[in-house]
């Protein structure tokens, strides 16, 4: 039998990621054993917490920030022959999708991500969690694109009143039609829910952990029509509404509402809520110094845009064009992601299986209510079957973002970007989200 190599000294600590407060040692049968060790132990301030299962070695704890100074006096000390960090490993996982690497003008999936922490989060996912349902409040989903078809359930057309929540098509060719809008829901699904890691396509947010129920009340979108969209969601076990629209003012910008909100869909709104159904709802669009309505809701979460620049920061209009820019104001929650957004968009019989990239508040809020939806499926596996409230959600999406801009709150980007890993982390609860 080869004599086996005994390791000696201190390995490596520059560079590399390891747990805080840990060493892992090895000592030889003839380290120091029992009560000497104890009273080494005690000198240096370490601990024994665990026998590993190859005999010698051992995880001890230590004061965090001193791994590498206790490592070299383990080791003079003679305690034992060896000491290593816990490093830390990594899943290599990258979702497959073709076009999550894609850059258009200066925005990936791949970038936007990042910003958000997705794929850290995805890493983060406890065994054990739900599929909760993302009613999506807009022009319909085309469920039968290839990236959606698997995460699409049954939804309703409030618009038209009936079964069918498919877009209106009937433009979907034709550019010069004046209802050109009829891609926007699709486009929002995908974000949320298209199919990741299939090989194809993009990858969503949620990375097939949600639902994603299409409530169609475009064209036909007033109060009477979105209200009844929203209270039929809670109804059908909807966990989360996302509302990428404002009410509109007679120049076609957003109106402002944080005043006085349209009471009708405030009713479907705080019913909701008390449902324990989040709503997330864009802050709209227009470059405007209020936050659109229902954003302003305070039922609901505001949701602003970025630029894809690093740190990101609001989408303005020298990035969006004159007269464009995330609106902003007091009651801005966060900001996700809004420029150069990839998206899937309604088949053809010439395209079977479009995308498109986009841009706008709309697409910012689907980042926003994915990352949501990963928060309340870690949450039903941390807490063994039970969901957050709405407003432990808020606070959770609120305290874990990415401050930007000022420090702390500001009215251009709220409390910051939305990242997913901070609101999955039930390991520290830094952001008290548990
Ligand atoms: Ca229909
Ligand atoms: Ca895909
Ligand atoms: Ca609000
Ligand atoms: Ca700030």
């Amino acid at each position: 039998m080869e004599p086996k190599v005994e390791p000696e000294g201190v390995s490596r600590f520059d560079g590399l990621a390891y747990k805080p407060g840990e060493l892992i040692v090895y000592s030889s049968p003839l380290s120091p054993q029992s009560a000497e060790a104890a009273s080494l132990e005690a000198r240096l301030g370490v601990q024994k917490i665990a026998d590993l299962r190859e005999p010698g070695w051992h995880l001890y704890r230590v004061p965090a920030g001193k791994e590498e100074q206790l490592a070299q006096e383990i080791v003079a000390s003679g305690l034992a022959e060896y000491a290593q960090p816990n490093y830390s490993y990594k899943l290599l996982y990258t979702p497959n999708d073709p076009y999550y690497t894609t850059v258009d003008v200066t925005g990936s999936q791949e970038l936007q991500f990042g910003f958000m922490g997705v794929e850290n989060a995805w890493d983060e996912l406890l065994p054990g969690g739900c599929r909760p349902i993302v009613g999506v409040i807009d022009t319909g989903v085309a469920y039968d694109h290839p990236d959606l078809i698997e995460n699409v359930i049954g939804g309703y057309d409030f618009s038209d009143n009936d079964a069918d929540p498919y877009p209106d098509v009937s433009d979907i060719n034709n550019p010069n039609d004046s209802d050109t809008d009829n891609f926007h829901g699709t486009m929002v699904a995908s974000i949320i829910g298209a199919e990741t890691n299939n090989s194809q396509g993009m990858a969503g947010v949620t990375s097939n952990l949600a639902y994603i129920m299409p409530l169609k009340v475009f064209p036909n979108s007033y109060s009477s029509t979105i209200a009844s969209a929203i209270d039929w969601a809670v109804d059908n076990g909807a966990n989360i509404l996302n509302m990428s629209m404002c009410i509109q003012d007679t120049d076609g910008t957003c109106a402002d509402l944080t005043s006085s909100p349209d009471a009708t869909i405030e009713a479907a709104l705080e019913r909701a809520y008390n449902s324990g159904v989040i709503s997330l709802a864009a802050s709209g669009n227009y470059d405007q110094s209020f936050v659109g309505y229902p954003a302003s809701s305070q039922y609901t979460i505001a949701v602003g845009a970025t630029d894809n620049s690093n740190p990101p920061e609001r989408a303005d209009s020298t990035v969006w064009g004159t007269g464009y820019g995330s609106n902003y104001g007091d009651d801005l929650d966060v900001v996700a992601p809004g420029t150069d957004v990839l998206g899937a968009v309604i088949p053809s019989p010439t395209d079977p299986e479009p995308y498109m990239w986009g841009y706008g508040t709309s697409f910012a809020t689907p980042y926003a209510a994915g990352v949501m939806a990963l928060y309340i499926s870690q949450y039903y596996a941390y807490s063994q079957g039970s969901l957050p409230d709405p407003v432990t959600a808020t606070n959770c999406i609120r305290s874990a973002a990415e401050d930007l801009g000022t420090a702390g709150f500001d009215i251009y980007t709220g409390m910051g970007m939305v990242r997913a890993d901070n609101m999955l982390d039930t390991a520290t609860n830094a952001y008290g989200c548990y």
